[in-house]
């Protein structure tokens, strides 16, 4: 399974941040790619990366300062959630899962993921990931997983939402939404398409990630022009946000960002100690581990 020739690693060495996160920090977004000989990549994915496996993640975490991660199928491992389920098993305590699974996922593996840390589904709209999904195959999946309390993340584009904002806003559960709504950044924030998404937000049960700068960026390195989309909603909805590195931050094309930059990021978006502690402690340990805090 050979990277795609136009694939770009993740950074060799990232920087050791200069912000030091609070003591139990959460990434609540990043990937685990494989390894391909041990968890092979599935056959209808739209791109190859290159092997990111746990122990590269767990390296990660401890290097940049965190204590725990949340980590997200990828589309490239399909519905196949073994990598993941192997991630979260190894890591125990310290992980939670988001798992990617189709209709017809029986209730058996739905309580394998569960037993693992598995918290979540990906809903993932991009057409260059995945091939669309009937409505009502996402509305079998969210009577299984209705069971196991589990929530729903989203990953769409701000400027395709009004195809998908009634069917998000019926959905019974929490819902997440990937790398603030992938706002056009050169649009501001006063762009009609970013206030749907923060109109959508007033909705208590909606959850944002304040992720991905390096995606969303025009002018690069160190992405000043996004900060003011990920300052806007850590001030707008401080108990409902989320941080995450995006590592191994797949399909980039511009650049391999340094992880340890984004983290230097975080104090400029959420600027005091104590939104620093909701976003990086507080709220996701309260969506995926479930503790009150
Ligand atoms: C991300 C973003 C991307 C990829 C995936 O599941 C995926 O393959 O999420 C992307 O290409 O924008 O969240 O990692």
């Amino acid at each position: 399974m050979t990277m795609d020739p136009d694939y770009l690693p993740f950074h060799p060495n990232p920087k050791k941040p200069d912000f030091v996160p609070p003591v139990g920090a959460v990434d609540a977004h990043c990937h685990v790619f494989g390894p391909a000989v041990e968890f092979p990549y599935h056959p209808a994915r739209k791109y190859t990366p290159c092997d990111a496996g746990k122990d590269q993640l767990f390296a990660l975490r401890d290097h940049l300062g965190f204590s725990r991660n949340v980590i997200v199928q990828a589309s490239c491992h399909g519905p196949d959630n073994r990598a993941l389920v192997d991630a979260l098993t190894a890591a125990g305590e310290l992980a939670r899962g988001v798992a990617f699974v189709r209709h017809d996922v029986t209730q058996g593996e739905l309580e394998w993921m569960d037993a693992a840390g598995v918290r979540a589904v990906r809903f993932n709209f991009l057409k260059r990931l995945v091939d669309s999904t009937p409505r009502e195959h996402y509305l079998k999946i969210v009577e299984k997983i209705a069971k196991l309390g589990w929530h729903i993340v989203v990953y769409f584009e701000a400027n395709e939402l009004h195809e998908i904002e009634g069917f998000l806003r019926e959905l019974p559960t929490t819902v997440v939404i990937d790398h603030l709504g992938r706002p056009d950044v050169e649009g501001g924030i006063d762009h009609p398409d970013y206030l749907r998404i923060k109109r959508m937000m007033e909705d208590e049960k909606f959850w944002i990630k304040v992720s991905c700068p390096e995606r969303l960026t025009k002018a690069g390195p160190p992405y000043d022009d996004v900060l003011p989309f990920g300052r806007d909603m850590v001030e707008s909805f401080p108990d409902r946000v989320l941080w995450g590195t995006d590592w191994p931050h797949p399909n980039m094309k511009s650049h391999a960002p340094d992880d340890g930059l984004l983290v230097d990021r975080i104090p400029l978006i959420a600027p005091t100690e104590a939104l620093q502690r909701k976003l990086l402690i507080d709220n996701p340990m309260r969506l995926y581990w479930g503790e009150a805090v």
